[in-house]
């Protein structure tokens, strides 16, 4: 009994620190720097593959779909750094009177990686190139209505 009752706090300590959901954050200023690398991952492995979608890089299949699946893991993690009283940093106040549009514009960001995820997989370039437009586009939206302006 004792020895099951160790496995399940294992367990639990697990899930604690692994599942963005339970992120926990001090301050609205660390939760700010959260999603401000979270997103400069995204930026970072979502960018590498423009010149891919622009025909200035070769298409690797392999190397689109490595790419696509550590973006998968990153799409997940800035939205809980987004709670109640976390104003600041780059988001624009609109992200907490608007949390309706804010929800929305995470969806439409989903399903196009969901979709992205889906054509990477098939080896199609024209079909990547599609998919990877479409995600471009929910950033871009997301960013002008929701992200200060520079
Ligand atoms: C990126 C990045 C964004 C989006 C956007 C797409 O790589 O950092 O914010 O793509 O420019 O339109």
């Amino acid at each position: 009994m004792k020895k099951k009752i160790g496995l399940f706090a294992v367990a639990g300590l697990i899930a604690l620190v692994s599942t963005p959901s339970m992120a926990q954050f001090a301050k609205a200023e660390d939760a700010a720097k959260y999603r401000g690398a979270a997103m400069a991952l995204i930026g970072s492995h979502f960018g590498r593959m423009a010149p891919v979608a622009k025909k200035e890089a070769p298409y690797d299949k392999q190397k689109i779909q490595e790419n696509i699946a550590v973006l998968n893991v990153l799409a997940d993690l800035p939205w809980t750094a987004y709670g109640p009283g976390k104003e600041g940093g780059e988001s624009r106040p609109e992200v907490w009177s608007d949390s309706e549009g804010f929800k929305q514009a995470q969806d439409k960001f989903k399903t196009g990686m969901t979709k992205l995820t889906a054509a990477s997989d098939t080896g199609d370039f024209d079909a990547f190139r599609v998919a990877f437009g479409e995600v471009g586009k929910s950033c871009k939206s997301c960013h002008d209505s929701y992200r200060k302006k520079k």
